[in-house]
């Protein structure tokens, strides 16, 4: 019996047979059976896309088996408390799953339920220290990677409204800050300053254009932040990384279902969650596109998640918030490419990487898009403005 095979597809599969316990990957064999599963999965592989943690989808029963649980060993160079993401996200979820309930959804579809070990712990910690948690994978769901129809993006833009509705009343001063200023763009440029400064693998001499782009955009890494200190934009609490893929949609309705990856939900500014599916979704290429002719800013794809976010979040921002919606789709597209290209510069320690310059050409596309949303400026203000006046 094989320990570590590939399917007909390329993928690799582990098998869980106890009698080859120990053989490939002895942490996650020791997850699955911490969380009851060891017995009676049939296989496990590699799933999803994620950039921070290892995601594996797991099966049980007979022949193919039935994709069933969800199991993911927490990144913990990026979350270095992981008991405390643990916390915010059972926090988060029991809370929802009230709400659910209470109007009578299907709160096993609508929110993720995360299991816990044996022993009653909220993740298992593996014999090298490496955080595992487990949820069960919600039936009949699809994850999507780019948006296929304009209403696939009104759909999540709908969803990730009424998520932060759902969370309006949250106690806010309960939750952790799981990554530390995690959206403050002016450090985000400060640590990028270093690390230009530092250039510690020799590449800030590949990345010049880049740089430029970063320095010439100094002063608007402080908008957002600056309105904050203020006080003239509230903190809520928001999601932080409401990339397409951190949605589940229903497979048959093709309404957006569930929202997942909670381990960034923290107090933060409605205009980063709006901005940051912005960012991902209404561009017409991969976030990782080598080739920047293909990458261009989807006006129609902004205004179909303006349209569904403002519909259901809408009553709940202030005249400032939308005011300054497309201030959040552009600073978090600029944020996410200073922070692609400190990663770059730092030697590709933060996010997944499949080749050495993949950070770098990460940094390209978001800089495209920033520019094109620089020229299309006044469109986006006046989709806004249309959307904010017929909110319901
Ligand atoms: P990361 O922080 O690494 O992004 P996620 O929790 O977002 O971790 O999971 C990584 C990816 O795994 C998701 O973007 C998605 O592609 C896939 N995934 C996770 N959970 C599910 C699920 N229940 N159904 C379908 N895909 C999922
Ligand atoms: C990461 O975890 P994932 O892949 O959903 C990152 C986001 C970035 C995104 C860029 C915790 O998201 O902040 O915007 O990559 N998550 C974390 O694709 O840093
Ligand atoms: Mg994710």
């Amino acid at each position: 019996m094989e320990t570590c095979s590939r399917t007909e597809a390329g993928e690799t599969v582990y098998s869980t047979r106890r009698s080859i316990l120990g053989v490939e990957d002895r942490n996650l064999e020791d997850a699955l059976f911490a969380f009851k599963l060891g017995e009676v999965a049939s296989y496990v592989k590699p799933f999803g896309s994620g950039h921070i943690n290892d995601t594996y989808a797991v099966y049980l029963g007979d022949g193919a088996g039935t994709l069933s649980y969800v199991i993911q060993r927490i990144n913990t160079e990026v979350f270095k408390k992981p008991q405390e993401v643990m916390e915010n996200i059972f926090g988060v979820t029991e809370y929802l799953r009230a709400r659910i309930l209470a109007r009578g959804g299907d709160a096993d579809r609508e929110t993720l339920n995360y299991i816990k070990t044996k022993t009653g712990a909220p993740y298992f910690e593996d014999a090298d220290g490496g955080p595992w948690r487990c949820y069960n994978y919600i039936p009949d769901s699809v994850c999507i990677e780019s948006v296929r129809t304009p209403k696939d993006f009104y759909n999540s833009g709908k969803s990730f409204g009424a998520f932060l509705r759902e969370l309006e009343n949250y106690p806010a001063e309960t939750l952790h800050e799981t990554i530390e200023k995690f959206h403050d763009t002016r450090k985000r440029l400060r640590d990028f300053e270093t690390a230009l400064e530092r250039d510690v693998w020799d590449r800030a001499r590949t990345c010049k254009p880049e740089t430029a782009f970063v320095q010439a955009h100094a002063r608007d890494c402080a908008v957002l932040m600056d309105l904050l200190e203020q006080g003239r934009l509230p903190l809520r609490v928001t999601h932080n990384d409401t990339k397409l893929n951190n949605i589940l949609f229903d497979k048959d309705t093709g309404e957006g279902l569930c929202v997942i990856d909670l381990d960034t939900i923290m107090p933060g500014l409605a205009l980063n969650d709006y901005g940051d599916s912005i960012r991902f979704g209404a561009s017409t290429a991969r976030e990782d596109e080598p080739d920047l002719e293909k990458v261009h800013f989807d006006l129609e794809l902004f205004e179909a998640y303006t349209k569904g976010y403002l519909e259901t979040a809408g009553s709940a921002l202030t005249d400032m918030e939308k005011e300054y919606l497309p201030w959040g789709a552009k600073m978090m597209t600029l944020e996410c490419g200073i922070r692609f290209l400190t990663d770059y510069l730092q030697g590709d320690t933060y996010f997944k990487v499949t080749h050495s310059t993949h950070n770098l050409e990460r940094a390209r596309t978001q800089f495209k898009l920033v520019s094109e949303m620089e020229a299309h400026w006044e469109e986006m203000g006046a989709i806004v403005k249309k959307y904010s006046m017929t909110e319901g």
